[in-house]
C-alpha cells in the first residue's frame, strides 16, 4: 500500500480529480497554497495499491501542464524601492510516493 501526495495546479484539479473517479481511485482533495509564490493549489491524498502508482502518475503527467507565472520582488537601491517581476515555471505536479505500513477502514 502507498500513499501518493500529489500537488497540482488549480487549472487542471477539476479534470484530475475527474478521471481519478472514472478510474475508481479514492482520494481526499485539500486546498493548499505554494509557499514560494503564495497561489493556491491543490493537494490530492491518494492512498492505492503499489501496483497502481504508476497509472496514477502516468495520469498526472498526461493532465497537468507546466506553466509559467509572474513572480514580482522588489530591490532597494539606497531609498529607492524599485518593484521587478520576473517568472518562473510552476510544475504540472509535484509528487511523493510514501510507504503505508497499515491502512484501515472503520
Ligand atoms: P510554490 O512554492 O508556490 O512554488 C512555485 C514555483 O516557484 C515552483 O514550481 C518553482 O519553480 C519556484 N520555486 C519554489 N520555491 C523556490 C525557491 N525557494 N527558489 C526559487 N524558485 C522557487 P514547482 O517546483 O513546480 O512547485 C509547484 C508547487 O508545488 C509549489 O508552489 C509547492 O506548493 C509545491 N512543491 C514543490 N516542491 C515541493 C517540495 N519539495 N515540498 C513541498 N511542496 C513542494
Amino acid at each position: 500500500m502507498k500513499m501518493v501526495t500529489a500537488i497540482v495546479n488549480k487549472k487542471d484539479s477539476g479534470r484530475v480529480c475527474s478521471l481519478l473517479t472514472e478510474k475508481g481511485f479514492f482520494f481526499t482533495k485539500i486546498a493548499t497554497q505554494g509557499g514560494f509564490l503564495r497561489a493556491g493549489n491543490v493537494t490530492l491524498l491518494l492512498g492505492t495499491e503499489d501496483e497502481k502508482v504508476d497509472e496514477i502518475i502516468a495520469l498526472l503527467k498526461e493532465n497537468c501542464a507546466k506553466r509559467t507565472e509572474p513572480y514580482p520582488y522588489v530591490t532597494h537601491v539606497g531609498h529607492t524601492v524599485q518593484t521587478h517581476t520576473t517568472e518562473v515555471v510552476v510544475g504540472g505536479a509535484t509528487v511523493f510516493v510514501t510507504d503505508v505500513s497499515r491502512y484501515e477502514k472503520m
